[in-house]
């Protein structure tokens, strides 16, 4: 396999942005139905001198727990695949990465997470996929539904909870995040002035009622190597602070064109979903390059680790 996902120019780092505080000025409203539980109280219109309206205290809870309502034949480990192959799972404490035996018999449901379907479908006993690889991974009922080549490829988890718990919906204002692009870019040494933005979502990741950006802007017309200009790049926009941040999720950045051994990657959003059960959605970053596709697992820790690379698996030569 000649791509190395280690090698990939994919940055953790949280670039620190600068910009009006808000990720998604046009919306923070979302679909949280958390945090409002500190009403219906103290509106008593009581008799009396101190009516001392006590109002409680305000236990912001953040995310709700996952409801664990989702009927189906599920793993006893929560695996999470992709057609190609397992990623790995949650074991209650930590990502376990696919090892040499997958928690399931056969015959197990799966949730679809992925930009381009949702619902259920059936996967089987462990076996190898993507010769000449040999993936550990089982084969699905529809490995269609995660997403077909190109991409964005999604992933399928064999989880009870609801996997999607929190706004999750495609964004039509590219205006302003293609200036958002061109400012990124441009910090990594690359003048677009129009970038093309492929793929625009606004979610909300903890469900605190405060919206996050998925974007994705991308041109690139080499095919087996990079032609000068090209690029490809996912990023998010997240408030932290007050201020809003910008994080790589991935990029691949050509403004000389290639040399011996670049490979033009392109990157996208596969899906978003709660992959651990902590009613916090992951994102699933596919990525794909002439002969392979792979996608990545990134959680989104906390304010101080950011996003983190937690699970992968890639199929190509
Ligand atoms: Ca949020
Ligand atoms: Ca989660």
């Amino acid at each position: 396999m000649k791509r190395t996902l280690t090698g990939l120019a994919t940055l953790a780092l949280i670039v620190a942005g600068c910009g009006q505080p808000a990720a998604d000025t046009s919306s923070t409203s979302s679909s949280s139905t958390t945090s409002t539980s500190t009403s219906s109280t103290s509106t008593s219109t009581t008799i009396g001198a101190s009516t001392t309206t006590t109002l409680p205290p305000t236990t912001t809870t953040l995310a709700s727990p996952p409801t664990t309502g989702v009927s189906g034949n599920w793993a006893d480990e929560p695996l999470i695949v992709a057609s190609w192959g397992a990623l790995g799972w949650w074991s209650g404490s930590g990502w376990v990465t696919s090892s040499t035996e997958l928690p399931v018999t056969g015959g197990e449901d799966y949730q679809v997470v992925s930009v381009s379907s949702s619902g259920i479908i059936q996967g089987g006993p462990q076996t190898e996929l993507c010769e000449p690889l040999m993936n550990l991974g089982v084969e699905l009922s529809d490995p269609d539904r995660l997403g077909e080549w190109p991409g964005p490829f999604g992933v399928a988890i064999s989880a009870p909870w609801t996997v999607q718990p929190h706004l999750f919906q495609t964004m039509g204002d590219t205006a302003t995040y293609q200036g958002h692009a061109r400012d990124l870019l441009q910090s990594h040494g690359m003048t677009v002035a129009s970038p093309v933005i492929t793929q625009l979502f606004r979610t909300d990741l903890e469900g605190d009622g405060v919206n996050e950006v998925l974007v994705v802007a991308e041109e690139m017309s080499g095919i087996f190597s990079p032609e000068p200009g090209d690029y490809s790049i996912a990023f998010m926009r997240k408030v932290v602070d007050g201020e809003v941040q910008t994080a790589i999720l991935g990029a691949s950045l050509h403004p000389d064109g290639g040399e011996d051994g670049d490979t033009p990657y392109s990157y996208s959003i596969g899906g978003v979903g709660d992959l651990n059960g902590d009613g916090k959605t992951e994102i699933v970053v596919s990525g794909k390059y002439y002969e392979g596709s792979w996608v990545e697992i990134w959680e989104y820790v906390n304010d101080d680790l950011g996003l983190v690379r937690q699970l992968q698996s890639g199929c190509g030569a």
